[in-house]
């Protein structure tokens, strides 16, 4: 008995070093230590000795079972460690690998233009204005001296609601909003999206945008509106870009006038970028109609000011040799990412 006690200890010694995960280990429990194992085998048989060998063979059945118990508990911890770090091994990050690159993005080529004429606002101590792009027929045409049947009117369609409520033509709705609410002095430029129905070509758009800027004081005259244009020509264009003022007629501005440069090409020779015209227009000004300003609670006997408007995609097809609007929309990636 002592040597059948001593081959199942060996063995399952062995068997425990050997076995390589822990339902193996379960098992070896099972087969050498449980209720039907070979070592409950062994005592069973116990009655059959005499009294002085059972308490001998008694310890060392106790003894075999320890160990076996012992190594088994060794062995499951080996085999949990092992299994642990094989996880850590596999699961492991190496934070020093490169990323895969991301797709940066960048600014619209409307979005850089409009940036650099903001900064040349603001420089000039402006704020940027702006307003609902829904609006009401008073705030886009009558209070800007545009009464219901005035024929202006047919050269700014648009697309309508109601009677009273359509999208706005131009921002100046948002400049008679400023002036109802503030006192002068009002120095702003409004920004943004303006609507027309208009058909798509190369040059025309039913949404396009309008930088429009306003100038409420006392005493401002139409040297203060020249003054200010030529500047924001020269930032944008350049010191030697050279302008003129011709008259013109706008129904919110008196006296009214446009703006033009001296063509950058052939410096005023006349050709094909200019259409043999020599100059090139830049943008629409005037003196605030005294009706407007008298609409808006503001005394013309007491304040004057004067307003322009700019197309930004006009302006922004000029700076970067664009021909046709459309692609300003189109968010298509040849072109857009050229800027
Ligand atoms: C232009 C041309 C001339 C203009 C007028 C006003 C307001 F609200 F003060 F009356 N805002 N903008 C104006 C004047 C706009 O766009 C070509």
């Amino acid at each position: 008995m002592k040597a059948a006690l001593e081959q199942i200890k060996q063995a399952a010694l062995h068997a425990a070093e050997t076995c390589a995960d822990s339902k193996g280990l379960e098992e070896l429990k099972v087969k050498y230590l449980g209720k039907k194992g070979e070592l409950t085998a062994i005592l069973k048989q116990m009655g059959k000795l005499s009294a002085e060998e059972r308490p001998v063979i008694g310890a060392l059945a106790n003894q075999v079972r320890s160990q076996i118990e012992e190594l088994l508990k060794q062995r499951g911890e080996e085999l949990g460690r092992a299994a642990q770090n094989a996880r850590l091994a596999a699961e492991r990050i190496d934070v020093t690998v490169p990323g895969s690159p991301m797709p940066l993005g960048h600014k619209h080529p409307l979005s850089i233009v409009l940036d650099e004429v903001k900064e040349i606002f603001l420089g000039m101590g402006y704020d940027v204005a702006d307003g609902p792009e829904v609006e009401y027929d008073y705030y886009n045409f009558e209070a800007l001296n545009l009464p219901p049947d005035h024929p202006a009117r047919d050269t700014q369609d648009t697309f309508y609601f109601t009677d009273k409520m359509l999208l706005r033509t131009q921002t100046s709705s948002v400049q008679i909003r400023v002036m109802e609410k503030q006192k002068p002095p009002i120095r702003i430029i409004a920004p943004g999206r303006v609507y027309r129905s208009d058909a798509i070509d190369a040059t025309h758009s039913p949404l396009f945008h309008q930088i429009e800027g306003l100038v409420v004081d006392k005493g401002v005259t139409m040297a203060d509106l020249k003054g200010t244009l030529e500047i924001l020509a020269k930032r944008l264009y350049g010191e030697d870009c050279v302008v003129r003022f011709r008259p013109h007629h706008f129904p919110f501005t008196e006296p009214s006038a446009e703006m033009d440069m001296q063509c950058f090409n052939c410096h005023g020779e006349g050709c094909r970028l200019c259409k043999n015209e020599g100059w090139i227009e830049l943008l629409g000004c005037g003196m605030v109609h005294p009706k407007v300003l008298s609409g808006c609670g503001i005394d013309p006997e007491e304040y004057s000011g004067f307003a322009f408007g700019i197309g930004l995609e006009r302006l922004a097809m000029r700076r970067f040799g664009i021909q046709d609007l459309r692609l300003f929309y189109e968010n298509d990636m040849r072109f857009l990412s050229q800027f």
